[in-house]
């Protein structure tokens, strides 16, 4: 009676039943890999078969060595040695697979060996129901859609091929679609076609749909495509519209099916192309110059552009910047003379640079500190460290 059940009892037949359930729908899904497995396994007994063949005997030509060969042609032992080499020692489902039937391959070897030499059929198929014949899946072994001699039509893969799972539909190759896989997908037309073969080919670039190979069987043309005064698809020119579909700091380029919106260059405020002389008017700080936009150089004006004491004009393209010049640094938004050493870019007779030293400014106690760290660094590198220095940190 179940209500005489020790408790720890009702919760081990509970689990062992939900191990059961589990183990059930597991298998079920695993039907599939099953026969994989078994596949290998297989495949692994004739590669070892073959191995063994010729094992441990030289050339086997005396008549003890034929005796002996062919005692051991069809010895347990060597059925040992090529079962020891059926799976990777990783494969848990291989070894269990090979444990678990032992048996059966002893009985295939030495009994049905000779009236069933197929060991996948005999054993993955017949004797441990892991595998089904090609084009067949399933537990009862059924015809894939499209039938068992071309599953699918020869255009698609049908679920569970060869295997004990799976459900017999098919996935299509590129191209087809439908149950049997006859239909063509978009973009594809019918070259062949009947109730069991079918062959579809892709349409011109240019179409959606289509009846054939050229711009000018399509049914509907593709996005970027219209139809011509004869009925085929041609390329929309995007560009060429009334507006441009860019923005204005753009140009639009055409091309087949598509378009694209490059940057203008720099120079230029709107544009019809790439480069400074397809402007459609000058970016601020370029000025025209026979049709090409060129930059202005601010610091050759006749009126100075930098106009604070002791100030110099930088010219950038587009622009220009007005920075202190040497022996000066900025403060304050002024060009104040600097207070440590500092070296100026003079002009030597031949042409070259020289930087040469300007004195700083000794009026002021601080001024002062900053140049004698500097000598140090000049006299010592500028790596080392002014000695009890106040004025590092
Ligand atoms: C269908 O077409 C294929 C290829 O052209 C041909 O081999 C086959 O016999 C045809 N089948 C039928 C039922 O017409
Ligand atoms: C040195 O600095 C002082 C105070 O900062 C300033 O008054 C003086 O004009 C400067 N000397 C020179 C040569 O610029
Ligand atoms: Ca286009
Ligand atoms: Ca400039």
């Amino acid at each position: 009676m179940l209500s005489s059940c020790e408790p720890q009892l009702r919760l081990f037949s509970c689990s062992v039943i939900l191990l059961l359930l589990f183990q059930a729908s597991d298998a079920k899904r695993d039907l599939k890999s099953a026969c994989i497995t078994c596949q290998q396994i297989t495949e692994n007994f004739n590669k070892g078969f073959d191995r063994t063949a010729k094992q441990n005997f030289g050339g086997g030509n005396t008549a003890w060595e034929e005796r002996k060969l062919s005692k051991y042609e069809k010895s347990e032992i060597r059925l040992m040695e090529i079962l020891e080499d059926l799976c990777e020692s990783s494969s848990f489902e291989c070894n269990r697979m090979v444990e678990e039937h032992e048996e059966q391959f002893e009985t295939w070897w030495f009994k049905k060996k000779t009236k069933h030499p197929d060991l996948h059929k005999w054993f993955c198929i017949d004797a441990i129901k892991v595998c089904c014949p090609k084009g067949t899946f399933g537990p009862d072994c059924n015809a894939c859609i499209g039938g068992s001699e071309r599953p699918c039509h020869g255009n698609g893969v049908c679920d569970g091929d060869g295997t004990r799972g799976g459900n017999g539909k098919c996935s299509c190759d590129h191209a087809y679609k439908g149950e049997f896989c006859l239909d063509c997908i978009d973009g594809h037309f019918s070259e062949v076609r009947n109730d069991t073969f079918s062959l579809c080919s892709e349409c011109h670039s240019s179409c959606k749909t289509c009846t054939g190979a050229t711009n000018q069987d399509c049914d509907e043309c593709k996005e970027g495509w219209e139809k011509d005064n004869q009925k085929a698809c041609v390329d929309v020119n995007e560009c060429a519209k009334d507006s441009s579909p860019c923005n204005e700091d753009q140009y639009c380029l055409n091309s087949e099916g598509s378009y694209s919106c490059k940057a203008c260059d720099d120079a230029c405020t709107g544009c019809t192309g790439a480069g400074p002389d397809e402007c459609q008017a000058c970016a601020q700080g370029y000025q025209d110059v026979e049709g090409t936009c060129t930059d202005i150089d601010e610091c050759s004006q006749s009126e100075p552009a930098c106009l604070k004491e002791h100030q110099e004009c930088v010219n950038n393209k587009g622009n220009f910047i007005c920075i202190c010049a040497s022996g000066y640094e900025e403060k304050d938004g002024e060009c104040v003379q600097q207070s440590g050493w500092a070296f100026s870019l003079v002009k030597t007779e031949s042409g070259a640079g020289r930087h040469e030293p300007i004195p700083p400014n000794l009026s002021s106690p601080y001024s002062l500190l900053v140049h004698h760290r500097l000598a140090h660094k000049y006299l010592h590198g500028p790596d080392s460290s002014y000695p009890s220095d106040p004025l590092q940190p």
